[in-house]
């Protein structure tokens, strides 16, 4: 595409010498009365102008590496703000390698878009051996929220406005949209085009519980002895935060945070109960689930892990996940704002109240989790060569500096110790492996992180974790992103000492500088040996924010087998290692 045409599109959508339009620009003049801001993608046949075409039209786009990222960013982008992310990818192995992230999403709850060019309907659908050739909306389908297809132009802003629709309303998820080459280029009317488009009213619309599934609730807990409220990361997506807190807070409930629900409540609240987690499970009587769900993150809700007695509440956008794994006493189907506030005004002063025998029961098992930990940390501080928990005690007291950068987590024990290490203090400021435990997020949600709020962003990853988008800091580097990535380097998958019976790296095994990889990019690169090192380092990057990295060199015996799913191996005949 030429500047001049680029020029004329901006004007108004006009190509060549006539009113005319095609399905590039109306791509674009669809996405932008819907207000999308950013696309997050990889060009190549048959999407390049519609990317040139979209930053030049004011649309931020974010050229990756490879399209999981760029997926991966898009959904995070969903997660943030509540509006659905875009993703851009090419056709057949373009649209493959997005649709690990569109699944992603969807499973995660994450509204977002992944718009992909395709081959010539007439050559694929008879397998005559196109270019990339491919039956992506077929493929698509069983890993999507929903897929479509759009056959003409001018139905285009249909197809646009139904995917947003239908990622960002009941529960979000990933929605594939399928545009092929050919109606890229088709060539209508420029006012018939404009008249085809349309901005979506009211994309998630609020959703309240009847008054008497409120009551019904409102008195289960009301009669617990040992009540305890859940926040999910499906309660941090909705953007609550103040009736979250309130009413937590006016009932004196005890809550466990999931992992992406933490710092809706700062993480020192009195009523956190995540340092007595287990306690709390298998001894409350009545649960209220807020956007959490009881799959395997919370053991199904089975006994013995909780009490086989408990009763639950669930507050869900989606009915169909309620009774998904236990019977659910009070079911309140809606949207956690609209939610929380009914709860909050039909709860009477004084009518929910917590035992005071269940608080001290948590306080004292807290108290000694806690002394335990200390110790653990307290080993950690001079452990050389360097722990996990040594970098990461130097990475919480700089993060704890800095309350407004993100975090981005993957790895196995990178995630869990990391987890349980770092406090956080604002809501939708942790980002992580998720419902999948998927490696591959880590670049991709801190691109996205950056790019949607301009903040800082660390990246705590696993170094196997960090090699599935290592090469994404090219990107970083190349839009100057706020990003500083922490490598915790312990040379494997899980641990790095394993031995190998062959002359070959055994299958855990892994070896990298990946402080050496940022500078051929341009970005600063930092090797740290101890946690002095790691805390030098942090301070500075976070300082200059600047794309860097920092490769801490942790003990390879360091770590366990799979951090704390261990027990999801399948237990045979033990391996020889
Ligand atoms: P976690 O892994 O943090 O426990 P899950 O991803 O399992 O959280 O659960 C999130 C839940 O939140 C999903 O069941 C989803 O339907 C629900 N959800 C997402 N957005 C909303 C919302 N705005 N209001 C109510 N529920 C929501
Ligand atoms: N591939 C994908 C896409 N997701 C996965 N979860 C895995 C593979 C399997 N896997 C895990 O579940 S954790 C992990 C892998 C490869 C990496 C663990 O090693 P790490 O972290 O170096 O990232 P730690 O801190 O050394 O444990």
């Amino acid at each position: 595409m030429t500047t001049a045409s680029l020029q004329e599109s901006e004007a108004g959508g006009v190509v060549g010498a006539g009113k005319l339009t095609d399905g590039i620009h109306l791509v674009v003049d669809a996405l932008k009365l819907n207000e999308v801001d950013a696309i997050y993608g990889v060009v190549g046949i048959p999407i390049t102008d519609l990317a040139r075409l979209a930053q030049a039209s004011g649309i931020r786009y974010i050229g990756f590496r490879h399209e999981s990222a760029a997926g991966h960013a898009a959904a995070a982008a969903g997660f943030l703000t509540k509006k659905p992310g875009i993703c851009l990818t090419v056709s057949a192995p373009g649209f493959l390698n997005g649709l690990v992230a569109l699944a992603n999403a969807t499973v995660n709850c994450f509204p977002m878009v992944q718009i992909s060019g395709s081959s010539e309907r007439h050559l694929v659908d008879l397998q005559r051996g196109d270019y990339e050739e491919m039956d992506q909306l077929a493929a698509a389908r069983q890993f999507a929220k929903a897929a479509y297809r759009v056959h003409r132009a001018e139905d285009i802003g249909r197809g646009v406005a139904r995917a947003i629709r239908t990622a960002v309303s009941g529960r979000p998820g990933g929605v594939y949209l399928d545009i092929p080459a050919a109606v890229l280029g088709e060539v209508i009317d420029a006012d018939l085009g404009a008249a085809s488009l349309w901005q979506v009213v009211d994309p998630a619309p609020r959703q309240v519980p009847e008054p008497s599934a409120l009551d019904r609730a409102i008195e289960l807990l009301a009669g617990a002895q040992r009540p305890l409220v859940v926040l999910g990361k499906g309660a941090a997506y909705a953007q609550a935060d103040d009736e979250i807190r309130q009413f937590v807070e006016l009932t004196g409930v005890p809550y466990l945070p999931m992992s992406m629900a933490k710092g809706l409540l700062p993480d020192d609240h009195p009523q956190s109960v995540a340092s007595t987690r287990s306690l709390a499970l298998r001894r409350a009587d009545v649960v209220m689930l807020v956007g959490a769900r009881l799959n395997w993150l919370l053991g199904h809700g089975d006994a013995p892990q909780w009490n086989p007695d408990a009763k639950f509440i669930q507050v869900d956008i989606a009915s169909t996940e309620l009774d998904s794994n236990q019977p659910i006493a009070a079911p309140l189907v809606g949207d956690v704002g609209s939610v929380m506030q009914a709860l909050i005004e039909r709860t009477k002063p004084g009518q929910i109240t917590v035992p005071t025998q269940w608080r001290d029961e948590l306080s004292a098992r807290s108290a000694a989790n806690v002394d335990k930990m200390a110790k653990r940390l307290k080993a950690a501080e001079t452990a050389h060569p360097m722990k996990f928990l040594g970098a990461l005690q130097a990475i919480r007291d700089v993060l704890a500096e800095n309350p407004q950068a993100y975090v981005v987590n993957e790895g196995a024990n990178a995630l869990d110790l990391a987890r349980n290490t770092i406090g956080m203090r604002v809501p939708r400021h942790r980002l992580d492996s998720g419902t999948w435990g998927v490696m591959g997020i880590g670049m991709g949600f801190a691109i996205a992180a950056a790019v949607e709020s301009g903040d800082p962003v660390v990246a705590i990853e696993g170094d196997s974790a960090f090699g599935f988008s290592g090469m994404e800091i090219e990107t970083i580097c190349r839009y100057n992103l706020p990003v500083v990535t922490v490598v915790l380097n312990n040379s494997g998958v899980y641990r790095g000492d394993d031995a190998s019976p062959s002359g070959d790296p055994a299958p855990t095994a892994l070896r990298a500088r990946h402080d050496v990889m940022i500078t051929a990019f341009g970005g600063k690169g930092y090797r740290a040996t101890t946690p002095e090192e790691v805390t030098a380092a942090l301070r500075e990057a976070l300082a200059l924010r600047q794309p860097a990295l920092i490769d801490c060199v942790i003990d390879p015996t360091d770590g366990t087998e799979s951090g704390n799913i261990a027990h999801l191996n399948p237990k045979g005949i033990t391996v020889q290692r």
